[in-house]
């Protein structure tokens, strides 16, 4: 019997009305694959959450479908928090990738359907406005510095006052980050595609890319370097201290974190911002490096957090040790994702920035959504909800097509991190 079962009723309706009656995945790839959980309850009221984990889709969608959606039916989808504890403790085999981003995408479902009910945007549900927009940034790269530098000044041109720059790294092909000219998108084969990593050469060019960039843009455009795991935490804090001169915004993944101590050794050598989380998908992947100041963004965000129920308590988690929210925002975090996440950087304290990959416009016209760029922020629209929705029928018109991230091995074909 669910503990729901009470019938009250409240101005937000009665349990009748929010009895979830229906749930279902939508797997769909409109540009690229996407997995959306959309809930809808007796008095037919829906909420869309995401649960996209690029690579591995299908796994999450699984989960959702096999395990998840058979216990929601019948459900109030008001009781949030219950249900969420239901789904991470009941799960019994807690945590990880997939668990927590098909946790998520019921959380966000259920806070989409919160608002409508109670006719309130998600960031006023959370606490009102913090901000009046979202600072955000985008990515830049180029094949080399200059071509780098070149597409960092037309992001500044588009009115970004922030933005990630990646450059080809000599003597590697297909260097992490880099596009020709498209936009970036690493899941492109069925199978990973191999490729070569060496952290020499990367070493050299990264600060002669920063070098560069200030001196041809100055010094009031926050710039931010992806390092995507790839360094030991000696060679992090050897590149962190190297391009202190050029005051990054931040320095992403500079090394990886299951070891959050390991974070000491960078600290110890530089006062270059650390970022890090997006691999991250719960609080106790980053205890250690918030409680210890030993990073100073976190990047988890509401895809793979578990949600705003769980991302909330990271962010008040953070807050009490000076770290800031940076969230994750590439392309494979879809349109919903992006809706939450913006409604909770509007309401966050303690938020840092937002990181803004341009969606294609197939994945916007199956994702319709009234959050807007301009003025170097994201602005949240004031719809019930989220504000963003799914065209099932166009989304129908674009098959699941396999994809797997690339693997990177260095030249001697020792396995790396990609
Ligand atoms: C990257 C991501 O945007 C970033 O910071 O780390 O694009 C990452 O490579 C992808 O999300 C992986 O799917
Ligand atoms: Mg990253």
């Amino acid at each position: 019997m669910n503990a729901s079962s009470s019938s009250e009723t409240t101005s937000h309706g009665s349990h009748r009305d929010r009895e979830i009656v229906d749930a279902r995945v939508i797997v769909t790839c409109p540009g690229r694959n996407f997995v959306t959980l959309k809930i809808e309850t007796r008095s037919g009221i829906t909420g869309l959450g995401d649960a996209t984990l690029n690579g591995r889709e299908l796994a999450v969608a699984s989960y959702l479908q096999d395990h998840v959606v058979p216990n929601l039916i019948g459900r109030d989808a008001g009781r949030i928090e219950d249900i969420w504890q239901f789904l991470y403790r009941g799960a019994y085999w807690r945590r990880g990738p997939v668990t927590m981003t098909a946790i998520a995408a019921v959380d966000v479902a259920l806070w989409d359907i919160l608002g409508k009910l109670a006719g309130m945007p998600i960031y006023q549900l959370l606490g009102g406005r913090s901000r009046e927009g979202a600072l955000v940034y985008g990515h830049a790269n180029g094949r080399d510095v200059a071509e780098a530098s070149d597409a960092v000044g037309r992001f500044i041109e588009q009115g970004f006052l922030a933005v990630r720059a990646q450059c080809g790294v000599p003597g590697v092909k297909k260097a992490y980050g880099i596009s020709s000219g498209k936009a970036y998108e690493p899941a492109e084969s069925e199978l990973p595609l191999e490729t070569v990593w060496s952290t020499p050469q990367y070493l050299d060019i990264v600060p002669q890319l920063f070098e560069r960039l200030r001196a041809d843009h100055g010094n009031d455009v926050h710039l931010l370097h992806d390092v995507h795991h790839r360094l030991t935490p000696i060679e992090a804090a050897r590149l962190a201290r190297s391009v202190e001169p050029y005051r990054l915004f931040w320095l992403e993944d500079a090394t990886p974190a299951e070891n959050q101590k390991s974070f000491e050794l960078i600290r110890q050598h530089s006062t270059t911002p650390l970022a890090v989380g997006e691999v991250f998908n719960s609080i106790w992947d980053c205890k250690h490096l918030i409680e210890n100041q030993l990073i100073d963004y976190i990047r988890t965000t509401i895809v793979h957090g578990g949600g705003i129920t769980h991302l909330r308590r990271m962010a008040d988690f953070a807050a009490l040790h000076q770290v800031r929210t940076g969230f994750h925002g590439a392309t494979d975090l879809s349109p919903v994702c992006m809706g939450a996440a913006l409604h909770f950087d509007t309401w966050v304290p303690n938020f840092g920035i937002q990181e803004y990959m341009f969606h294609a416009d197939e994945t916007n016209e199956v994702f319709p959504h009234d959050y807007a760029f301009h003025d170097g922020r994201l602005h949240c629209g004031e719809a019930p909800g989220h504000g963003v929705s799914i065209d099932e029928k166009l989304a129908a018109r674009f098959p699941y097509s396999p994809k797997q991230l690339p693997v990177a091995r260095l030249e001697d074909g020792t396995m790396w991190d990609w």
